[in-house]
């Protein structure tokens, strides 16, 4: 059991502690093990900091803290760290804290009582035991601050609604640090093997051996980075780059600003560390913006191969069969291989129609020409703090499932085709969740581009037995 106390109540207390991160861990809860004093103390005592949170009818939470162990021998103690505290009236939020007041005494530990606070008792909770009246525990306590405790301008009714009626009363134990892996235990909304070493060596190694089908004389596979200004473009080259390279690299420039940083069409070359190129390009583009910038013409002749490589695109003007470069007759060498709709998963419900639509507009010509199409999914550690703490929980987030999910309906694209990623963007150094999440979607996108590949083989050769017939 976890307790009612959500991540975000959690986060406040965190604060209001104030040294740092803090792991809560569910010790007591009257529905669960009764409204009794020797219970609490059973579970509570000699347990150190510990937060205790009560939760009416009427949808108001609030509680208190103390650094100190909860003992059975019945004497007053001084916790200067301890507070009283509200975090919801009538089911608002209401964050105040009630800090000490260097009047007297915190916390009194008594045998035959529930978590009290201060002299003249600021909370007393219960002493005895309560039973439950169907649905709630009608306290035997009181909740009175201002004795030990600043009541901040507040009286009791604006806490408690005048009533120590309860629906549930925890304990948590706070203990500083975060737990390694707290969304470990839920299952997995996306299968993938267990994320270790050898994994990331296999799909590493995938990735090497990866080569375009033979008998097409096409040298690498192309695929196409397209989306909005600041999605992670560039720096999902930089992280892929960075993961070969075995240190970070910053080869593509990435930032934020208002207009595109990437100015060129850039196919990218990945190189492992002893300089020898891998059988693909990444080829970065200029975000997608409203008014201006790539359009349905252009992204037409890039997917056709027209384009020349480090072609400075022209906000206000398309590329021309007319502009120096031009490829008129481009080569199965030039085209595009595979689409990958680059997504800030952050912005997904803000992302303007038009960008939308633009994105449509390419899709057709997709479409039209047969070439598959992905949705990677960058900022993913924004979503969900587990991840942020910990990208291996990526497929167990379902901040993450949900963010999915919008974003296949976005595009109509299956949801197998929406690849999550969070990039490499404030790290020194290479971390192996990142890097097989990463690698993990560049795979997928590999594999694409070869079942493309393999199907103009499979038409070329169709053509040449359809001539000699
Ligand atoms: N937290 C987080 N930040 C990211 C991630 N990916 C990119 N960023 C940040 O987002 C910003 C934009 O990233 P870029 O890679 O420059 O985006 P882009 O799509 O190439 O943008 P343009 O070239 O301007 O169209 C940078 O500040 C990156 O550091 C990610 O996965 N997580
Ligand atoms: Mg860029």
């Amino acid at each position: 059991m976890t307790g009612k106390l959500s991540d975000k109540d959690m986060d406040q207390l965190e604060q209001w502690i104030g040294t740092g991160p803090k792991t809560f861990t569910l010790l007591y809860a009257i529905t669960r093990d009764g409204c009794n004093a020797t219970t609490f103390h059973q579970k509570c005592d000699n347990q150190g900091a510990t937060v205790t949170v009560l939760y009416n009818q009427q949808g108001s939470v609030y509680g208190g803290y103390t650094s100190s162990d909860w003992y059975s021998t019945g004497s007053y103690y001084i916790d200067t760290s301890a507070f009283l505290y509200q975090l919801r009236y009538s089911n608002t939020p209401t964050p105040v804290k009630f800090p000490y007041n260097n009047n007297g005494n915190s916390i009194y530990k008594q045998a035959n009582y529930g978590p009290t606070f201060g002299g003249g008792h600021d909370l007393h909770t219960f002493s005895g035991t309560v039973n439950n009246s169907g649905g709630y525990f009608a306290l035997n306590g009181s909740l009175y601050i201002g004795n030990s405790y600043n009541a901040q301008g507040k009286n009791t009714n604006q806490i408690n609604n005048g009533n120590m009626y309860v629906t549930e009363l925890e304990v948590y134990k706070v203990e500083t640090g975060r737990k390694q892996k707290p969304a470990n235990d839920k299952k997995p909304w996306r299968q993938t093997r267990n994320w270790n070493e050898q994994f990331l060596n296999e799909i590493t190694e995938d990735i090497v051996a990866f080569k375009p089908v033979p008998g097409l004389k096409v040298k690498d596979a192309r695929i196409l980075i397209v989306g909005p200004v600041g999605a992670g473009k560039s720096s999902f080259y930089n992280t892929i780059n960075s993961i070969f390279r075995g240190r970070i690299t910053q080869k593509a420039c990435s930032g934020s600003a208002e207009q595109s940083l990437t100015t060129a069409y850039t196919p990218y070359k990945v190189k492992v560390k002893s300089g020898s190129p891998l059988n693909f390009r990444l080829c970065d583009t200029r975000g997608l913006e409203e008014s201006q910038g790539l359009d349905v013409l252009e992204c037409n002749y890039l997917l056709d191969g027209n384009i020349p490589s480090y072609y400075q695109f022209n906000p206000t003007t398309v590329i021309n069969p007319k502009t120096p470069g031009f490829k008129v007759n481009p080569s199965a060498n030039d085209v595009i291989h595979c689409a990958v709709f680059v997504l800030d998963a952050t912005t997904l419900e803000v992302m303007s129609s038009k960008i939308i639509e633009k994105m449509k507009g390419f899709q057709d010509l997709m479409n039209q020409k047969g070439i598959p199409q992905t949705i990677l999914l960058t900022k993913v550690d924004k979503l969900c703090k587990d991840v942020q703490r910990d990208v291996s929980l990526v497929f167990k987030s379902p901040e993450v499932e949900q963010h999915v999910e919008k974003a296949s309906q976005l595009l109509g694209l299956p949801r197998a085709n929406v690849l999550p990623v969070k990039n490499y963007e404030n790290e020194h150094d290479l971390d192996d969740n990142i890097s097989i999440l990463a690698l993990l979607a560049l795979r997928q996108v590999l594999y694409f581009a070869e079942d493309f590949l393999d199907h103009m083989l499979d038409k070329m050769d169709d053509a040449k037995s359809e001539e000699s017939e």
